[in-house]
């Protein structure tokens, strides 16, 4: 028995452009994980239904006008305020499934032309995932399907961007799925992925913060 091994919840996180499938993966992974008797929970940034989260709203529909540095720190406090709930979670078990965290925080920002480190520095302390999970789609591909709504980044030309910026934040806790496999084949990948995170984490992996 050792005390510093502690069984938790895994903290996994899908990134990827718009339309790359992270929510309708994220939703499969949850019930998948139930299905297999563990406790999972869908998550997902930015979180709309906080006081924060309905100025972060609020400007990706353009219904307001906010400067770069002002809405990237939004988007960061809409994390730090959902941060001792997540560890709580996490402690108690359960294993959070995270649509879009921290790294599209980066790559949003930094693709409008912010400095990286500014961007990162307000995320460092915030969680580390235990996994990350990016779903590789060309910005071409991606606006084939279904198309973009309305919201302020849902253009070809700044999706573009952001791909290029996302390249910049992959290491080695991340995983790369082909998002252009049939939705159960990305589906099959992750639940392979996912399960041995969650196993590692209930061996009682420690929890640790970003950047690491
Ligand atoms: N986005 C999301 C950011 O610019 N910064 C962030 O920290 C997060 C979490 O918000 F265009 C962008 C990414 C996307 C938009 O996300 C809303 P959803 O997943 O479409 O709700
Ligand atoms: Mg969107």
């Amino acid at each position: 028995d050792d005390n510093n091994k502690e069984s938790r919840g895994a903290l996994v996180v899908l990134e990827g452009l718009d339309r790359s499938g992270k929510s309708s993966q994220c939703s499969r992974l949850v019930s998948y994980l139930e299905g297999q008797g563990l406790s999972a929970e869908l998550w997902r940034f930015p979180d709309r239904t906080t006081n924060v989260g309905q100025m972060i709203s609020a400007y990706l529909s353009n219904a307001s006008q906010l400067d770069d540095h002002t809405i990237h720190l939004l988007f960061s406090a809409n994390r730090w305020e959902k941060r001792s709930l997540m560890e709580t979670k996490l402690k108690s078990g359960i294993t959070l499934i995270v649509d879009r965290y921290s790294y599209s925080g980066v790559a949003f920002s930094s693709a409008k032309g912010l400095d990286i480190e500014w961007c990162k520095a307000p995320e460092i302390g915030l969680l580390a995932p235990d996994l990350v999970a990016y779903l590789d789609i060309s910005p071409d591909k991606a606006a084939k399907r279904g198309g973009y709504g309305d919201e302020r980044y849902e253009k070809l030309e700044f999706q573009k961007k952001v791909a290029e910026h996302y390249k910049v934040l992959h290491d080695a806790s991340w995983k790369v799925v082909d998002a252009c496999q049939t939705i159960e084949d990305v589906e099959k990948q992750l639940q392979e992925i996912v399960l041995s995170c969650v196993t590692e984490c209930q061996k009682g992996k420690a929890l640790s913060s970003l950047w690491s």
